[in-house]
């Protein structure tokens, strides 16, 4: 049976999310062009590996060739020094984007992050409409890239989808996930609703399975047909269980972001 996307890339291949991206996303395409800056290991037939510095533009151009979209999940993956997230993220994304421009690709899937809006406090319920807040440096890497991502939209036509990921990892990991996790299964069907929605422009949502306590309105998620089939509270007992509630007051239970928004600044002596 044909499937609906001839080529695919994804960057951060080698990366948590990468890796569930390169499982699910060949039932939709014929072939994967993947990349990362680390070993990819040995390719399937249909893949293409190009292991490769997002922050070379020489680089990234080619990966761009003749491909129906991009899911973008590379870079810098959490909190770090300035330098490595002003290469990794802001400029590689920027390359990404650029090389989607010249070589006339129509879409970018975006893995954003709840960090773009990390200091809002968890009194106060968000959609995606609401003003950044960054929590970090890699908080504001995300905003720079929503914002880029808008800019190819109103100017060049690209759309996006920019899927503010909460947690996504295999199960919630601490009490704060109980509201932010998004289910391995879930994060790809929001990649997979994105990528078959038929016309998106330039949207945010958030990556986050149906948890009964919840920070986010999801609303536009619903608009490309996400429906989350997983929750974190089939997880809560044994995570109560394994971790004491937080002092409401501590920054890493009182913010969006939690510990990000609490940290300082990365380079600064520990
Ligand atoms: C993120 O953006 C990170 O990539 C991930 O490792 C987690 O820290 C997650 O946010 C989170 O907020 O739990």
């Amino acid at each position: 049976m044909s499937k609906p996307f001839k080529r695919l890339l994804i960057t951060g291949a080698a990366g948590r999310l990468g890796r569930i991206l390169r499982a699910e996303m060949s039932a939709f395409a014929d072939h994967l062009r993947l990349t990362d800056i680390a070993d990819m290991g040995e390719a399937a037939p249909h893949e293409e590996l190009v292991q490769c510095d997002l922050a070379s533009f020489a680089d990234v151009l080619p990966l761009a060739e003749g491909v129906d979209a991009i899911i973008h999940a590379g870079g810098v993956p959490v909190e770090n020094t300035f330098e490595l997230i002003l290469n990794g993220n802001i400029l590689g994304t920027y390359n990404i984007y650029e090389a989607a421009r010249q070589k006339g690709v129509k879409r970018v899937i975006y893995t954003s992050s709840n960090h773009a809006i990390g200091f809002y406090d968890r009194t106060e319920t968000i959609d995606a409409s609401v003003p950044h807040r960054p929590d970090s440096l890699y908080g504001l890497s995300k905003c720079f890239a929503e914002d880029l991502g808008r800019y190819y939209w109103d100017k060049f036509g690209i759309e996006s989808v920019n899927i503010r990921i909460g947690s996504s990892f295999e199960e919630p990991l601490d009490r704060r996930m109980l509201a932010t996790w998004l289910s391995f299964s879930d994060f790809s069907q929001i990649v997979e609703r994105s990528l078959h929605a038929p016309r998106v422009g330039h949207m945010i949502v958030y990556g986050m399975s149906a948890n009964r306590e919840s920070l986010w309105d999801n609303r536009a998620a619903s608009s490309i047909g996400y429906v989350a089939k997983d929750s974190a509270d089939a997880y809560r007992e044994k995570v109560e269980a394994k971790f004491p509630s937080l002092d409401p007051n501590e920054p890493a239970a009182r913010y969006h972001g939690g510990n990000f928004a609490g940290a300082g600044h990365f380079e600064d002596p520990k």
